[in-house]
């Protein structure tokens, strides 16, 4: 992962240390109902929500009880490794699903502001660079400007940008972006969506019907829906997340912001809450800030080096 998502501004470690648990007696002595609750405010404090922190804390608890943590390295190396299990999913999170004809069709949802559009665009440009063809359909009819900002991703990356006229249907303009895709033969095409929040029924209802428009030209489509939270709005993108889970069910989570933030335990919590695999992450506001996730290497990055 690039340095935009810097050890320093995530790492845990170094405020682990600072709580002077770490020395050989504090955990030769197991870690008391004080160290526990330090690193319990630790955690919380970093956006790991509830449940998780919870959960780490009677791991490394056990651990020491077992004896197994008798220094600074084995705390370090079981962090990390808990960390791991937890934002690990199966599958290649890069891989995107594909169906044995046509293109493979992504869509792409969330809340407004989030970092759709810009993911969209980062997408487009990841898939170019992997060799394959893409098409973007520019389904946010409905917020001023939006058709145009796709427009000029588009232009920049050099790829094709189907749209409809702002205020339409999104899921004509969905429609028309499959069926341009199957008759360019490209290798995914990309919708990109309103901003919606789940309180809104009608834009919920369309988001529903535009999932049910894409699948009337490709069987199976939309074979991927992603999610987009915002990694830098801790426990409300994870209910935004809940509550957008049960409208459409996503296929993966795409993490953004995550360059800007302190507090990036966000992914954790929204691993161990959502069940939906984290896919990619955004660290910036060019195409080339989006990665796939990696979860040893968010692991590492969220506890920061051992030596730190
Ligand atoms: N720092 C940072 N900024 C990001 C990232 N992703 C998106 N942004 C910024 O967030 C702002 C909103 O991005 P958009 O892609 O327009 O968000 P959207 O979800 O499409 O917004 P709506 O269409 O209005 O709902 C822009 O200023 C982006 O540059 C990221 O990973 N890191
Ligand atoms: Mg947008």
């Amino acid at each position: 992962m690039n340095d935009r998502l810097s050890t320093k501004k995530l790492g845990l470690w170094q405020r682990i240390k600072r709580l002077a648990l770490t020395d050989v007696r504090a955990l030769a002595r197991g870690l008391n109902a004080d160290d526990l609750t330090q690193i319990e405010r630790l955690l919380v404090e970093a956006d790991f929500g509830v449940p998780a922190t919870i959960d780490l804390v009677a791991f490394l608890d056990d651990q020491v009880r077992k004896g197994k943590l008798k220094s600074e390295a084995d705390l370090h190396a079981a962090l990390v490794a808990r960390l791991t299990d937890v934002l690990a999913a199966p599958g290649d999170p890069g891989v995107l699903l594909r169906p044995q004809a046509g293109p493979s069709v992504v869509l792409v949802i969330g809340v407004n502001g989030v970092g759709k559009t810009t993911s969209v665009a980062k997408l487009a440009h990841t898939l170019q660079q992997r060799g394959q063809s893409v098409l973007l359909g520019a389904a946010d009819t409905y917020r001023a400007g939006a058709i145009a900002q796709l427009q000029v991703w588009a232009e920049r990356i050099g790829v094709p940008c189907v749209s409809g006229a702002p205020g339409g249907d999104p899921a004509a303009v969905a429609y028309d972006a499959v069926e341009a895709g199957v008759s360019r033969g490209v290798d995914v095409v990309l919708i990109d969506t309103a901003g919606r929040l789940h309180t809104q029924d009608g834009l919920m209802a369309e988001l529903g019907k535009v999932v049910r428009v894409a699948g009337k030209r490709v069987i199976g489509a939309p074979h991927e829906v992603f999610l987009v939270l915002d990694g830098s709005v801790g426990q409300n993108a994870i209910q935004q997340g809940k509550l957008f889970a049960q409208v459409v069910r996503p296929t993966g989570l795409i993490v953004t912001k995550l360059d800007g933030t302190a507090r990036g335990g966000a992914v954790v919590a929204l691993r161990r809450e959502l069940e939906v695999p984290i896919r990619f992450i955004g660290t910036g506001e060019t195409v080339d800030d989006l990665q796939v996730f990696n979860a040893a290497k968010m692991a590492e990055m969220l506890v920061g080096a051992e030596e730190s």
